[in-house]
């Protein structure tokens, strides 16, 4: 088990609209700014969804690629690009976001009911994935947004081979409505599917935010936090940036003693390249 804590910071998500949440980053500026200030408190990975000139969730190429080389070249964060999208998004468009060429992407292993909505993630569609980031060296992290995705990750593994690096790190995304619950008997349940030899980030949507970090890092896991996941703070208090989000987990790290690790620290744990 790892001495340090990985703290990812999912900054934008593709659910929340910039009129509800007017702190939400979804410019470039506002996006780049965030990712200086969320890794000066303690954040190593960026989970990184963009927004379009009107603010609505994109996975444009050109605009990925132009934020992939921004976030490289003003912060040293292992940037991970969504290939979760929106619910509405294309498999076609899902799948080019990986000519990005980010350093990491999410693959969710398998459908969910997301709030009114099915976010789907068709068996072919999670091994062309998995296929093309092998093909890539684009390290995965894979969605576990149900338990039985834990299955399917076991089969991928199995008949797929394992991911480039060689290395298999999940995220668990707990207490979305629809999916597996954010509590702790759940995540000792994840705990046992987990494939032999890998690691884990936790992340509790809205109010699971906070048990769900307090039993991941009890559980030897790592953190994900960010607006993509809750926009309060505490009951009542609205989040004032994502970086308010990083550094209270990066203070609970350091009183679980799992003081947050460095990127470069992530990148040897991920099997992620070293930055240059
Ligand atoms: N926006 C959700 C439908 C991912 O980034 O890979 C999917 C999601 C997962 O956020
Ligand atoms: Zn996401």
């Amino acid at each position: 088990m790892s001495t340090g804590t990985l703290i990812t910071v999912a900054p934008t998500g593709a659910e929340s609209s910039k009129s509800d949440v007017p702190n939400l980053p979804v410019t470039l500026d506002e996006l780049v700014r965030t990712a200086q200030d969320c890794e000066r408190v303690g954040a190593a990975m960026i989970h990184v969804h963009i927004r379009g000139d009107d603010t609505r969730p994109t996975l444009d190429l050109g605009r990925l690629k132009e934020t992939v080389a921004a976030l490289r070249s003003s912060t040293s964060l292992v940037v991970q690009l969504s290939t979760g999208g929106a619910v509405t998004d294309p498999e076609e468009d899902r799948l080019r976001v990986l000519e990005a060429m980010p350093d990491s992407a999410s693959c969710t292993m398998g459908s969910v009911n997301f709030g009114d909505d099915v976010f789907m993630n068709r068996w072919e569609f999670v091994v062309e994935l998995h296929r093309r980031m092998r093909e890539r060296g684009i390290v995965p992290e894979y969605e576990i947004f149900d338990l039985g995705h834990l299955s399917s990750l076991r089969r991928l593994l199995d008949e797929h081979d394992l991911p480039a690096g060689g290395h298999v790190h999940v995220d668990l995304v707990m207490g979305v409505p629809g999916g597996m619950p954010g509590d702790v008997s759940t995540l000792v349940a994840a705990l046992r599917l987990m494939p032999e030899g890998s690691t884990f980030s936790a992340t509790g949507i809205g109010r699971t935010s906070l048990p769900v970090m307090l039993a991941s890092l009890s559980a030897g896991g790592h953190l994900r936090v960010g607006m993509e996941d809750t926009v309060s703070y505490a009951r009542g208090e609205r989040v004032r940036d994502n970086a308010q989000l990083v550094a209270r987990a990066a203070g609970l790290a350091r009183i679980a003693q799992r003081p947050p690790m460095s990127s470069e620290e992530v990148r040897t744990l991920l099997s992620v390249a070293q930055s240059n």
